[in-house]
């Protein structure tokens, strides 16, 4: 039995991750491919839980290490017991965030040493990276304006702007860094056209497209 892929999918506030899962899920089975959605942090019922600590706004104040040291101590139980079972088993895992929003948000948000981040992706992941990531990217304002009509904030809703200009800017880093592995959506574009761009990426990554495809697939960003 061949491995299953490891699909994440990444991005700041309200940028359309979880819209999107449910659309990419439905998609790959479409294409008899067993799918097992996920998320970080979470996934598992001890790192649910070390998400609600992470996301409880009325907790002590939680130190920058303790959050990334919670972030990846989710990640070690979610690796263990739900990821690496289900590529073993030859499922396609669908995770709603990994290890790129550490970069994201530890690093970049919260100017945490990227070699600490590095170390630590070392100790917990081993080898295991993501086979596609898609990095669905939209203006800070417009991803804000979206999650605002939900109503309540969480600890990391409750951020200021800067925040999550840092935020971005270090998703698109990790973008320019791994071109190959992490396609850039444009997510601030009328839905249909953002799953539209997933769609041309999906197919390249099963193989069904040829001459068609649009030559932005093939290079980097859809769209
Ligand atoms: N975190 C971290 O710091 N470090 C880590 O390593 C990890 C995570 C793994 C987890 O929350 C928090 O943990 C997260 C980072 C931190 N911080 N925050 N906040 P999460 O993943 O649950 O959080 P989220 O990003 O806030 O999820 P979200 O607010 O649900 O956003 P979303 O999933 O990207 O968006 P959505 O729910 O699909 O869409 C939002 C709304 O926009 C909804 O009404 C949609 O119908 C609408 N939408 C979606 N797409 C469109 C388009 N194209 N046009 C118009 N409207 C749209």
């Amino acid at each position: 039995m061949s491995r299953g892929k490891f699909i994440t999918l990444e991005g700041g506030e309200g940028v359309g991750k979880t819209t999107n899962l449910a659309f990419i899920k439905n998609y790959l089975e479409q294409h008899d491919i067993a799918v097992v959605v996920t998320r970080e942090p979470g996934g598992t019922a001890l790192a649910e839980k070390i998400r609600q600590l992470l996301l409880d706004n009325k907790s002590e104040a939680i130190s920058e290490q303790a959050e990334l040291l919670m972030m990846f101590a989710a990640r070690a139980q979610h690796i263990k017991h739900v990821i690496e079972p289900a590529l073993t088993h030859g499922k396609w895992v669908l995770c709603d965030r990994f290890t790129d929003a550490t970069y994201a948000y530890q690093g970049g948000g919260r100017n945490m040493k990227i070699s600490t981040i590095k170390w630590l992706e070392n100790l917990v992941q081993g080898p295991l990276r993501p086979d596609l990531t898609l990095l669905l990217d939209a203006p800070v304002e417009i991803g804000i304006a979206r999650v605002r009509e939900r109503g309540a904030f969480d600890r990391f809703e409750s951020e200021k702007i800067s925040f999550f200009e840092n935020v971005r800017r270090a998703y698109l880093l990790q973008a320019e860094l791994y071109p190959e592995r992490i396609k850039l959506i444009k997510a601030n574009q009328p839905l249909p056209d953002v799953q539209s761009a997933i769609t041309d990426v999906l197919r390249t990554l099963l193989g069904l497209c040829s001459l068609n495809c649009p030559t932005s697939t093939r290079h980097g960003t859809v769209k």
